[in-house]
């Protein structure tokens, strides 16, 4: 069962103040699968709720692949998932642009139908993310790989039923929906959700962790947060001493800095430990929470993963803590391909069979890793959102006053890197253009700062030099 059915009774999901325990989610979900049994895929409003919850678990009793929908997105990236997965209806509060059926979920229903357990090899989800160029593709991950990445993060965290999840993150990436949703039904640990990852969020559902026991035992509090969030917990210190009383504060989806890892470990007493990963692979390296802590190191392939290192040409990079090359990864938890993309599918693969991930890291000899950069400068992580440049670009061209445009991703001591646009055009209002990007991609992916510049630096091709644009340190 991918979603550990069998897990003992009581709450299973809080978000907010609404929640459901196992026999009603399961009842609520039956019911949704019941009116989508069939469909070819049900796309998903991935706003932070019970509905959203109900819908995705439907899916997967039904067997029908689910395609999260970021909350936050624009008309033109919404329309854009909704025909490239081909779903055949939308599941949750209705959105500008959808032109298809609408199933609304409501958590209160309850259905006493059951599903058979469809196989492994089927599709889960389909989750959409950025390349550098082109529009979001949508990553196809079977439950199977679903399946193998949440027992292998159970086995790394010793992550039971015994453990209270506590996050706010979307409930449309890997992180808040895979890790966050899925891992605590399947390992049967209650999921407290706080819509937003707001540091008094997070404090007050450590303090409600008190009243969750279990058979007389008292449970313990496993947190999950981006950088960001970690960053702004440290910041506000009566939050972090909240979090004093966790068993396990959990950091990923991108480079969690040295001096955050330190604050939080002053302020609650607990350093972190990181895993990472991406929408394709899912997660495949962690640090173990039985393992010495590694400030910087975010740990070992998980079980079932395997990783090594290339340059440039496709050569061995040693293993010796201080050479780079780039990561790549086989095993369970990969994804099927990029849906109706085979050329992309192909590039993304070696030739002997290996994941390549385009980030750039080291391995030392005991096989921990260290996540130096990305390979390419058009793939950008803000505050845990992965934004491909050339997505923004493209929009930014679409707007009447902008002749030419640049998007880089700059350093920031909140969001680890910040969208920065440089334009070239005729009376363009920052403000506007930004407004403009928000509306038609996701919100997230709006630039935080525009500079107006004469021309853009380009070599004799043509290509833009970014490495030269004014304020990037890259
Ligand atoms: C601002 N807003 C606008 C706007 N400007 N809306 C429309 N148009 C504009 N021009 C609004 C937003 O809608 C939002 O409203 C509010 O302003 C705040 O926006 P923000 O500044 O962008 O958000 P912020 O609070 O700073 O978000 C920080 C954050 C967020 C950390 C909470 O970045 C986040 O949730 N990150 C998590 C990303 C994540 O989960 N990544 C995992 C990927 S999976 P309102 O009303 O909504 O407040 C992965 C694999 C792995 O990476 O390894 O895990
Ligand atoms: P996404 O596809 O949104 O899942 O983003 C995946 C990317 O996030 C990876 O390719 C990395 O660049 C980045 N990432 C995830 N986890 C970490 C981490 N712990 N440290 C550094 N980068 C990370």
């Amino acid at each position: 069962m991918l979603l550990g059915a069998g897990a003992e009774p009581g709450l299973a999901v809080r978000v907010g103040d609404e929640e459901l325990d196992r026999e009603a989610l399961w009842s609520a979900a039956a019911a949704v699968a019941g009116r989508i049994a069939g469909a070819d895929a049900v796309a998903v409003h991935g706003e932070a709720s019970l509905r959203t919850v109900v819908a995705v678990v439907g899916g997967l009793l039904a067997g029908v692949p689910v395609v999260p929908v970021p909350a936050d997105s624009g008309c033109a990236e919404r329309r854009h998932i909704v025909r490239d997965s081909g779903a055949a209806l939308w599941l949750g509060r209705p959105q500008e642009g959808v032109d298809l059926p609408v199933l609304p979920v409501d958590p209160s229903e309850r259905s006493c139908r059951s599903l058979p357990e469809p196989a492994p090899e089927t599709t889960a989800l389909i989750m959409y993310t950025s390349g550098t160029t082109g529009p979001p593709k949508g990553v196809v991950l079977s439950r199977r790989a679903v399946a193998a990445d949440l027992d292998a993060l159970a086995d790394a965290w010793s992550w039971t039923g015994d453990d209270v999840l506590v996050h706010g993150l979307p409930l449309f990436h890997v992180h808040g929906l895979v890790l966050g949703l899925l891992g605590a039904l399947r390992v049967g640990s209650p999921l407290l959700h706080t819509v937003r990852p707001a540091p008094a969020a997070y404090a007050a559902a450590a303090r409600a962790i008190e009243g969750l026991d279990r058979r007389g035992r008292h449970r313990s509090g496993l947190f999950f947060g981006v950088p960001t969030v970690w960053s702004r917990i440290v910041r506000d210190g009566s939050a972090a001493r909240d979090l004093a009383g966790a068993r396990l504060l959990v950091s990923g989806s991108a480079a969690l800095p040295d001096p955050v890892a330190e604050g939080l470990r002053a302020a609650t007493g607990h350093a972190p430990v990181e895993r990472y990963g991406m929408t394709e692979s899912l997660i495949t390296l962690a640090a173990r929470a039985d393992a010495p802590r590694r400030t910087g190191w975010v740990g070992t392939a998980l079980a079932g993963v395997e990783s090594r290192l290339r340059g440039e040409h496709g050569e061995p990079v040693a293993s010796d803590g201080e050479s780079i090359g780039e990561l790549q990864v086989r095993g369970a938890t990969l994804f099927d391909g990029y849906l109706g993309l085979p050329q992309a599918t192909a590039a993304a693969w070696t030739g002997d069979g290996w994941f390549r991930t385009g980030d750039a890291a080291v391995r030392d000899e005991r096989g921990w890793h260290r996540v130096v950069g990305r390979m390419s400068v058009d793939m950008i992580k803000s505050g845990g959102y992965r934004i491909g440049a050339g997505e923004v670009e493209a929009v930014l061209l679409g707007h009447p006053a902008v002749h030419e445009a640049a998007v880089v991703g700059e350093p920031d001591d909140d969001l680890g890197q910040r969208i920065v646009a440089y334009l070239v055009g005729d009376g363009i209002d920052p403000a506007a253009v930004v407004d403009f990007v928000a509306a038609r991609l996701s919100v997230h992916k709006r630039p935080r700062e525009v500079r107006l510049v004469g021309s853009l630096p380009r070599n004799a091709m043509g290509k833009v030099q970014k490495k030269l644009l004014d304020g990037t340190r890259r």
